[in-house]
């Protein structure tokens, strides 16, 4: 039977079947590494659990990776809504480098900035996303207190897609996927709850489906670290789309476009068509991950 992977705790999977049964399911051997969003296949156990037979092919794969060790987000993402906040102020360098994440993956980002409610941090936090503005990605001003507005800005995006929000804790992920699925709340209290925490933060990633029309949301704990380790210098390229053009005038095929005589992108970041920010913030992830090779 064919399903897809809704939440993992381990080795143990929830999978949602075709039918619409979700069953209790494990993997045996040593198979390991599937995570929400994957297809797989399913031979059925008793009256609701399975064991998990295949991994059919992904279409992607978002996850980070630093020297310490790996983290998947999900599979088979359709689109990233980045959530940010106008408060807690949040991280620029995240920011970025979900996007890059994104972008070398082949998954379409958007920006939601939520609470905008709170007027006090708007400037700065628009101020801060212009660049991405400039870069053709789509920020979307949001607040759970205006959720009317919200779904009506929000479900037409969704519609028919897997979005995964992704973002630092606190930024409000939580609050925006009960305001589209308003069944997220029960779920995620019950789980705080047999947790014994109390608290309604978000600890595991889960996909939920729209009430209202086809499509689901992933919502996924925050996240303090974006390494992009597992990335070649052409993938780190790729999350630059802005390069992309200038690239192609580049002298040596593997330019690097750090230091090379004749690079397009050297070129047109000393005309001010790239930006010196994204440019730093490519050379900083090339680096890392070249120093980390060497190990
Ligand atoms: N003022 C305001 N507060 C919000 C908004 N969205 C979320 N919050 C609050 O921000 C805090 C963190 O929200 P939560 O959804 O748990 O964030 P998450 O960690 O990203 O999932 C909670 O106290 C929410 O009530 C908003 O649009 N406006
Ligand atoms: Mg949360
Ligand atoms: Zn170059």
């Amino acid at each position: 039977m064919k399903g897809r992977v809704i939440s993992a705790h381990g080795r143990h999977y929830s999978v949602e079947l075709e039918n619409g049964q979700t069953r209790h399911c494990y993997t045996r051997g040593k198979k390991t590494g599937l995570c929400v969003g994957d297809y797989v296949l399913i031979k059925p156990q008793g009256a609701d659990e399975g064991s998990i037979e295949q991994t059919l092919e992904r279409q992607n794969l978002l996850y980070r990776s630093d020297e310490m060790r790996s983290k998947q987000f999900a599979a088979n993402v359709d689109q990233l809504l980045i959530v940010v906040a106008t408060e807690p102020v949040f991280s620029e360098d995240l920011t970025a480098r979900a996007l890059t994440g994104a972008w070398s993956a082949g998954i379409e980002p958007v920006i939601l900035l939520n609470k905008c409610d709170l007027t006090q941090g708007l400037d700065r936090a628009l101020e801060t996303l212009q660049i991405y503005r400039e870069l053709d990605v789509p920020i979307i001003n949001c607040s759970i207190f205006e959720p009317e507005t919200l779904k009506q800005t929000l479900l037409p995006l969704l519609k028919n897609k897997t979005s995964l929000l992704l973002g630092q804790s606190g930024m409000g992920k939580s609050s925006i996927l009960n305001v589209l699925i308003p069944n997220a709340k029960a779920h995620t209290q019950e789980h705080s709850v047999a947790l014994g925490t109390g608290k309604h933060t978000t600890t595991s990633t889960r996909l939920y489906h729209l009430p209202s029309q086809e499509g689901c949301l992933i919502d996924s704990p925050g996240f303090q670290a974006f390494g992009l380790h597992h990335l070649n210098q052409t993938d780190i390229a790729n999350g630059f789309p802005e390069f992309k053009e200038h690239i192609e005038s580049c002298r040596f095929y593997n330019c690097t476009h750090l230091h090379e005589p004749g690079c397009g992108v050297l070129t047109a970041l000393a005309q001010g068509k790239i930006s010196r920010k994204r440019h730093e913030l490519y050379e900083r992830i090339l680096l890392e991950n070249q120093s980390a090779q060497r190990y």
